[in-house]
């Protein structure tokens, strides 16, 4: 991998089972990527060191995966201009749904895009549409990807 375009990042070594399909996903179109395991809650201040180099270092979009009190789509936004997918990760007790309602209930002029409950590979979509705005390699990889899923 050399230049991540798609910073993937999730709260716990718990989520990564879930997140797994948006690294793949990001695989298969090809985008560069990088993971990391930070969590907003227990690691603030790594959280906050990592995003703001990230975009030094030419990082377009976050994607970032977390269940029960979901603090992480969030704290990115509140920490830079790139666009945050976020992907509530559904743990034992409520299912997801504390998750979901952490990362959609953004304060107006801090948005965090969030997909579906465990929804990582549409979170991978997500970012690539973004990225194929700029880039038409990637934007053909996609128009191949929507013509195939009619099939
Ligand atoms: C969140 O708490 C994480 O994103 C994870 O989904 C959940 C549980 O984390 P662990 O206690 O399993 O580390 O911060």
């Amino acid at each position: 991998m050399s230049q991540p375009l798609v910073a993937v990042l999730m709260g716990s070594t718990s989520d990564e089972e879930i997140m797994e399909k948006a690294t793949s996903t990001l695989k298969d179109f090809d985008v560069e990527y990088e993971k990391k395991i930070i969590s907003a809650h227990r690691n603030p201040k790594k959280l906050s060191a990592y995003v703001n180099e990230a975009k030094e270092r030419g990082v377009k979009v976050f994607i970032a995966g977390a269940g029960k009190a979901a603090h992480l789509g969030g704290a990115i936004a509140a920490l830079t201009t790139l666009p945050v997918i976020a992907v509530p990760i559904a743990g034992n007790d409520l299912g997801g749904l504390d998750a979901l309602l952490s990362m959609v209930q953004m304060p107006s002029g801090v948005p965090v895009a969030t997909v579906a409950i465990n929804g990582s590979k549409n979170a991978a979509i997500l970012a690539t549409q973004i990225l194929a705005l700029g880039d038409d390699a990637i934007d053909n990889r996609l128009e191949k990807f929507k013509a195939d899923l009619g099939r």
